[in-house]
């Protein structure tokens, strides 16, 4: 390029960036119409968007590290001023739940990934290594940073041959909560389980600090009962719904103080569904996207909370009822572990006859769910090698129908550690138990003989 030629690209360079900050300013003035965000060209008047960090955010001064339920945060050093990080991509076995193996990818021997933590205003390196059979990028989804660093593997940069580290750096101009997955045979890779959080808490104002601060990515795989794989490119079949890739009852409890403010950081990487997350007990606010915080007056209340796909939200409450408290996905078949799904409804049927008939020829044999499926949980039934039955786990009262995304939010009054407390034991008489006869007479409850009512009639 000649000198000249340096000069007129210079120029336009220069002119084209006035022009955008002549935008930007007169932007600002309309009502409705915000300024650029921070740390883009338009707003620091680089043209990559690059500005001066800050020192480097640490720990307890900074923030209040984020909980990762059956997960780990990346470590990292500080060199230079910049956060230094290392993912190595590569093949990870990961136990489900007790007995359930499953082969999959993911980011330093775990999926999701380590979460990454880091603070707005940090410059951070994250060198990449690629140990898996084919090439891998990362994506850094719903963070600001030079385009060059976004990680869409030909668009943006070259894919990472297998055996390669590449080196991305960007400095953190957001706070809130991101992910970070790859861009290259993204149906596979994402749907191995190569997914991870991404954190970037407030420097100065922005979310209030909590108390406990927890993160939990959500996926769905289809992992055929006797297998140990997902198959990755059936779009719809999925049988193993996942949080931080456990299914209950392999999913850790959430340990919160009597009085605590808790936020729960929900990520979502399904292929496919869009998960309505419900907490039991408590009425929470979605305080954020990956989008952004949401200003205070904008918050709303909730019990459930949508995270669609390829999005981030925030929840936020005082754990101020003491309890054992449900949280799973409201989607009936997103708590049903691999059993569950694809046998025939036999609800209402009267099954003996055919039984008998069957029994002929596999002397075994027997319908399921002719009154329901909730009996499968307490018959234990056998189910082949390196599978879990349809439904969850054992309770203080008995069976838990529910498995896949369900795991405990469990708040006690009291407590000196995380640990998991064991279950809640209830003040008493504040558990629902058998009605007594001479309670049911004194309140005039007459209990129906028939089993069937039809509607509209009586
Ligand atoms: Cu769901």
């Amino acid at each position: 390029m000649s000198r000249r030629e340096m000069m007129i690209r210079g120029a336009a360079v220069a002119g084209g960036l006035a022009l955008l900050r002549a935008r930007a300013a007169r932007g600002a003035d309309v009502p409705g119409v915000e300024r650029p965000r921070k740390g883009t060209a338009a707003e620091t008047g680089t043209p990559s968007g690059e500005q001066t960090a800050a020192p480097p955010g640490e720990p307890g001064r900074d923030y209040t590290p984020v909980v990762v339920p059956d997960g780990t945060t990346l470590p990292w050093k500080a060199l230079n001023g910049v956060k230094v990080y290392h993912l190595v991509a590569e093949r990870v076995r990961r136990e489900f739940a007790p007995g359930f193996v499953v082969e999959c990818w993911g980011y330093n021997g775990q999926t999701p990934g380590p979460l990454i933590e880091a603070v707005e205003g940090d410059r951070v390196r994250i060198y990449v290594t690629n140990r898996l059979p084919e090439p891998t990028s990362v994506h850094w989804h719903g963070i600001t940073l030079p385009n060059g660093m976004d990680g869409v593997s030909g668009l943006n940069q070259r894919a990472i041959p297998p055996g390669k580290t590449f080196k991305y750096e960007f400095t953190l101009r957001q706070s809130g909560t991101f992910m970070y997955h790859p861009h290259f045979d993204e149906m596979v890779q994402i749907g191995m389980g190569m997914q991870g959080v991404f954190v970037m808490h407030p420097r100065g104002a922005g979310a209030p600090r909590v108390d406990r601060d927890f993160a939990i990515m959500l996926n769905e795989w289809t992992i055929k009962p006797g297998t140990n794989k997902s198959d990755t490119t059936e779009p719809s079949d999925f049988n193993v719904l996942t949080f931080n890739s456990k299914v209950f009852p392999g999913t850790g409890p959430l340990v919160a103080k009597l009085g605590q403010r808790v936020r729960i950081r929900l990520a979502n990487l399904s292929a496919l569904d869009h998960h309505p997350i419900h907490l039991h007990g408590y009425q929470f606010r979605i305080a954020a996207t990956d989008g952004g915080r949401i200003a205070e007056q904008g918050q709303w209340p909730e019990t459930t909370v949508v995270v669609p796909v390829g999005s981030t939200r925030d929840i936020e409450f005082v754990a101020d009822q003491p309890g054992d408290w449900a949280l799973h996905c409201h989607m009936t078949h997103h708590t049903m572990n691999q059993m569950g799904h694809r046998v025939p409804i036999m609800l209402g049927v009267n099954t003996d006859d055919l039984d008998a008939k069957v029994r002929q020829l596999l002397p075994d044999y027997m319908t399921m769910g002719s009154t329901g499926m909730g009996e499968m949980a307490q018959m234990g039934m056998a189910v082949p090698r390196n599978s879990i039955p349809m439904v969850g786990g054992k309770g203080p009262f008995g069976p838990i129908d529910m498995g896949g995304m369900f795991t405990v939010l469990k708040v006690r009054d009291g407590i000196t550690s995380f640990d998991d407390p064991g279950w809640y034991e209830h003040p008493v008489g504040t558990v629902a138990e058998l009605a007594k006869a001479d309670e049911l007479r004194a309140d005039g409850i007459r209990v129906p003989t028939s089993t069937t009512r039809t509607g509209g009639t009586r």
